[in-house]
């Protein structure tokens, strides 16, 4: 079987990774044990790079097309897919063994995925604000354009301090409470009991990215919510993904 390959976004700190949509279809790989090759993109060269290999745009929230990681290249199939979820549900039809919608459970992973993104978003401006700090100067101007436009902000709401960092906080905090609340209904470590699934590699993809991009004592304070629930899960599904 040849490599598949990851299309990622890179940055400066050492092993490159921070984004947590493309860290999703590098877990659902580790997790299959599928081989697979990453390449690192520049965050301002996303658009040249994709486009140069003919991967399909998304829509941006203005309705703008962009290109965007995560995309994968299957030279196995000749499959060319954009979107953290579409390459997840390619890979489970694929390559059904190891199933990360196990139970028939991808309507309601999808389903997730879309109660996930609405309870975090408005609470992660502060984080996008950290993100730029790892990236190269001309990447950062990139995202810090993109992201500003996403939210129809000014790039100082997502890095002032004070109260308005604080009211970020406890929104975070918040939105992690009630997946606590999710995840104490299930009788297990992950939200399915016993059964792993990409619910859990959705939960801690975005984990991941906190870890790589705050200041060491604004991860401790993550870790400090629900009893280091959060730590916890990102240590369990990386063994699980054989990515620890
Ligand atoms: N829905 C997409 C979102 C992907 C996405 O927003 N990717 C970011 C990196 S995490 C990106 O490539 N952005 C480029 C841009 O906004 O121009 C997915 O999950 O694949």
């Amino acid at each position: 079987m040849q490599p598949l390959v990851l299309y990622d976004t890179t940055s400066k700190l050492p092993g490159n990774q921070w984004s947590p949509n493309p860290a999703k279809p590098r877990f659902a790989l580790g997790y299959k044990g599928l081989p697979f090759v990453t390449i690192w993109v520049e965050y301002s060269e996303i658009a040249t790079v994709l486009k140069s290999i003919g991967a399909k745009q998304i829509k941006r929230l203005d309705g703008s097309d962009a290109y965007t990681v995560p995309v994968v290249s299957d030279p196995n199939t000749g499959a060319l897919i954009t979107d953290s979820l579409e390459i997840a549900s390619y890979l489970e039809k694929t390559y059904p063994e190891k199933p990360i919608f196990p139970n028939n459970s991808e309507a309601l992973i999808r389903a997730f995925d879309s109660a996930y993104k609405t309870l975090t978003f408005p609470a992660v401006k502060f984080i996008l604000g950290r993100t730029a700090e790892i990236m190269s100067p001309d990447s950062a101007k990139f995202f810090i354009g993109v992201r500003s436009k996403d939210f129809n902000l000014p790039w100082d709401e997502f890095t002032s301090e004070g109260p308005k960092r604080e009211a970020q906080w406890e929104l975070l905090e918040k939105a992690y409470n009630t997946m606590y609340d999710w995840y104490q209904k299930s009788n297990g470590k992950w939200i399915m009991g016993d059964t792993f699934s990409y619910a859990d590699i959705i939960v801690a993809c975005f984990v991941l990215w906190y870890k790589r991009v705050l200041k060491e004592d604004e991860w401790a304070r993550i870790c400090s919510w629900n009893g280091g629930k959060w730590a916890q899960l990102l240590t369990d599904v990386e063994k699980e993904c054989n990515l620890a």
